[in-house]
């Protein structure tokens, strides 16, 4: 970052190797927050091969457990202590607001200090084989080298949900945050080398590089040194990815968005109605919706519909946006001029297909955001499921609003979506709650709430949204084989062959 070498390869920092760099746009007025080193793809490749070297090595897979559990929680305490100057550079870097920034940090730690405590107590299995003599166990063993790559919207937080489970199972790896928002990975990068230094770890366990996706892609993901490839993304790369590790028939794990929906049930009148209208505000625009299990789709009963979209149009228009470090910012920018510019081509698709413009659907005119990517709170009511605008992800601050007529219908909508991320149900009815959460199809689902998740709890999507799944157990074993050992103590002829 300005000056400092910012790859991470085989323990020693370096410039790209051809002095490339990339200037990174604070999105919410247009300057250059930093100048950071744009790998090429030999740097690339080499940040691989310090992984593989490492992990070949033996010593760092082979350390015991509980060293490894006292690394993660050694981390989880550096977050902490450093945790402001991260935040910082997250809010400068995405647009989030710095209250959003700090929490993402605390996140960030919990993951930590999760995957070490459940490293410190996962225990091989004992298989009864049927003989007294056999020792059989299965045990877990780490997948290998790992490639690790993370998108824009939450750039630490993504990526600590790969790097803390790929350090617990003792993997070694190469992590490359996106191009667009690279620096609180890089700061993170120098926090571990720190911990690292402390607990000697070997070089080249954990190795960082950044630039453009499309440019190292190549190099990452059909490199035969990989052996598993954790990605979070958008769905076109997702594919290519998954395609490119055809090859090798390396193991990908992805997490590729989700088109959510929101499902009210009219009961909520009789419910804690603020709650309600205030649960979709905040599912769909926070962050200005780039969250990939945004409460994008409302789909809610009729008979409130008219006055539920009322009370939310209300709120929506008196969202205070503004450069996420004003503490009276509520929501900040999109994260680039290009990401924008997909937005607002999305509200022109949704006002072409004919879905009634609501509130927004413009930039605010507030001349001093005008240098910064915002894009105000939009809602289409009158939607139905053959716009595209309902069927593909926008990622930015758009509402689309569905009605129907019985709760059948209501579920049927639910999951008419290829992908399959996160839904939200809110009902007054804990029966008929029950009943709609089951018959979802998505990996998370809300009652009456939404947006939250745990470092114990899975995270990962049915259908397009991906495969395999981050966080919780799950998420550990992504990084793990598994191994069955048979151990004969007292061998004997098979007496199979007699001759
Ligand atoms: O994501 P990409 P983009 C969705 C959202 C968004 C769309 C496109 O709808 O509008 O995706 O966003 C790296 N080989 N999500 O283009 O390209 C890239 O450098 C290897 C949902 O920004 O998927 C970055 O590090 N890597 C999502 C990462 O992939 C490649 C969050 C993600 O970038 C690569 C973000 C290649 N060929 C966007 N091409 C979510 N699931 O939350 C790019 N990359």
């Amino acid at each position: 970052m300005d000056g400092e070498p910012d790859l991470w390869i085989g323990g020693s920092w370096r410039h790209a190797s051809d002095r490339g760099t990339r200037d990174i746009v604070n999105p919410a007025n247009g300057s250059t927050a930093a100048v950071v080193d744009e790998a090429t793809p030999d740097d690339a490749r080499h940040a691989v091969a310090a992984a593989r070297a490492a992990f070949d090595d033996g010593a760092w897979r082979a350390t015991p457990v509980a060293e490894r559990a006292t690394l993660l929680n050694r981390i989880a305490d550096l977050l902490q202590r450093d945790k402001e100057d991260l935040a910082r550079l997250e809010t400068v870097d995405t647009g989030k607001t710095l209250a959003e920034s700090r929490i993402d940090i605390d996140d960030v730690t919990s993951v930590f200090r999760y995957y070490s405590r459940l490293i410190a107590v996962q225990a091989d299995r004992v298989v009864d084989v049927g003989d007294p003599a056999v020792i059989s166990r299965v045990v877990r063993e780490p997948i290998g080298v790992c490639v690790l790559i993370a998108p824009w919207n939450y750039p630490l937080l993504q990526m600590s949900w790969k790097i803390a489970p790929a350090l617990a199972a003792g993997c070694t790896m190469v992590a490359k945050p996106s191009e667009v928002t690279p620096l609180s990975t890089i700061a993170f990068a120098r926090l571990l080398e720190e911990a690292f230094a402390e607990a000697s770890v070997p070089a080249g366990v954990v190795n960082l590089v950044q630039g453009s996706g499309a440019a190292l892609g190549a190099a990452l993901t059909e490199n035969p040194a990989v052996d598993f490839i954790s990605f979070t993304g958008g769905l076109a790369t997702g594919r290519t990815i998954a395609r490119a590790a055809a090859e090798h028939v390396t193991k990908v794990a992805l997490e590729l968005g989700g088109k959510n929906p929101h499902l009210v049930f009219a009961d909520v009148r009789d419910g804690d109605w603020d709650t309600a209208v205030d649960h979709v505000l905040t599912g769909v625009f926070l962050h200005s919706g780039q969250v990939c299990s945004a409460g994008t789709r409302l789909i809610v009963e009729e008979p409130i519909a008219d006055d539920f979209v009322a009370a939310l149009a209300a709120r929506a228009a008196k969202i205070t946006m503004g450069d996420g470090m004003d503490p009276a910012s509520e929501t900040g920018p999109l994260v680039s001029a290009q990401h924008r510019a997909k937005v607002e081509s999305y509200v022109q698709l949704g006002i072409d297909e004919g879905a009634q413009l609501i509130t927004g659907g413009a930039r605010p005119d507030d001349p001093a955001l005008a240098d910064g990517y915002f894009y105000l709170p939009t809602i289409f009511d009158r939607c139905d499921r053959s716009m595209r605008i309902v069927a593909e992800e926008t990622f930015g601050p758009i509402l689309t609003v569905e009605r129907f007529t019985d709760e059948a219908e209501a579920v049927a909508l639910g999951n008419d979506t290829e992908y399959g991320l996160a839904a939200g149900v809110r009902t007054s009815d804990a029966a008929r709650g029950e009943r709609v959460v089951r018959a979802l199809r998505h990996g998370t689902v809300w009652l009456n709430d939404f947006g939250y998740y745990a470092a114990p709890a899975e995270w990962g999507g049915f259908g397009k949204s991906g495969n395999g799944r981050e966080l919780g157990p799950t998420g550990l074993a992504e990084y793990q084989e598994i191994k069955h050992i048979w151990h004969n103590t007292a061998p004997t002829a098979a007496g199979w062959f007699k001759g």
